[in-house]
């Protein structure tokens, strides 16, 4: 069976929508991990192949860069790259499509290591040139005190063109303010250029209508937006699940036919992760294994949801 890859190709953002090498409307949607340097034993390629094996055909690299072990705090830099490496290299050799992520959060302002950020994005490009699969996500989510859509936009405007020298066409996800909900205010005033979209990252159980309503204004006004992140509790990455929420959330991103991340591919004692906390399994996980949004996810893959 051809792959994702195979079949689509190199993609192309037209209007608000994410497109294949054909042009016609194309979702991404698979797992995010959780901080790559915390659970390395989920990037590999047993691991995501179980995910394509369920229907997914993305995979998002979380890379923190100033939390524990982070790329700019006290993590191994090379040790970082080489597992992003690992899992860009497996992707590929699956026919996935795999997102690079500069996880900034405690780091709110993005602004404060753009330096850092051109200098890493500038790699990963020379080092990922040709592969078509490829997409750049350049800050997790923007937050705090005056980081508002001007900051952030003014970073971007910095850091793609360091990207597009090497990717002139690489798929580029823009975070946005306030923990990447404010596509709103992104909507209003885009950053020029082509091949760009915005994140918006929704946890069911604390974002709800409201956030639905800023992601239709930004896509009524022709926002391209992308759900790089999700999960179906609250916002803390614990606590309860809101399936009714959820629910909604499903419906709407695949009635605007959005691509999605959801978080996290992980045995973490928390109910984001999607690996039960005893399972030590590092892929071809059974439904036993699986944790309630593990469950969510396979059949959210699977078309069942
Ligand atoms: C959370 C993890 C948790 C980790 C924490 C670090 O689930 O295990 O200890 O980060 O601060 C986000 C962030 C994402 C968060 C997640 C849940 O992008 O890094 O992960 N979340 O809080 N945005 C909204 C929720």
């Amino acid at each position: 069976m051809a792959t994702a890859f195979e079949k689509h190709g190199a993609l192309s953002v037209r209007g608000t929508q994410l497109t294949d090498k054909d042009g016609q409307p194309f979702q991404l949607k698979g797992p995010s991990t959780l901080g790559i340097v915390w659970y390395p034993e989920y990037i590999n390629q047993a691991a995501f192949e179980t995910i394509r094996n369920w229907g997914g055909n993305l995979i998002r690299l979380a890379m923190y860069t100033a939390e524990d072990g982070g790329y700019l705090t006290d993590g191994d830099q090379d040790y970082l790259k080489g597992l992003l490496d690992t899992g860009v290299k497996a992707a590929t050799e699956l026919g996935m499509y795999v997102i690079i992520d500069w996880h900034i959060l405690s780091d709110g302002n993005p602004q404060t290591n753009k330096e850092e950020a051109k200098k890493f994005f500038a790699e990963m490009t020379e080092k990922y040139a040709g592969y078509d699969n490829v997409l750049y996500e350049i800050c997790n989510e923007p937050n705090g005190e005056g980081v508002d859509w001007a900051t952030v936009k003014a970073y971007a405007e910095e850091v793609i063109p360091v990207i597009r020298k090497k990717a002139p066409k690489a798929v580029i996800i823009i975070g946005t303010p306030n923990w990447s909900q404010d596509v709103d205010h992104a909507a209003d005033d885009p950053v020029a250029g082509e091949q760009l979209m915005y994140a918006v990252h929704y946890y069911a159980a604390t974002h709800k209508q409201y956030l639905r309503d800023k992601v239709s204004y930004a896509m009524d006004k022709g926002l391209p937006v992308f759900i790089s992140e999700y999960s179906n509790c609250d916002a803390s990455g614990n606590g309860d699940l809101d399936e009714e929420e959820a629910r909604k959330w499903a419906e709407f991103a695949d009635e605007r036919c959005m691509s999605y991340a959801q978080w996290n591919l992980a045995n973490r004692d928390e109910t984001s992760s999607m690996v039960k906390v005893p399972c030590t399994k590092t892929s071809g996980w059974e439904d036993d294994d699986l944790t309630e949004t593990g469950l969510w996810m396979k059949k959210r893959l699977g078309g069942e949801i």
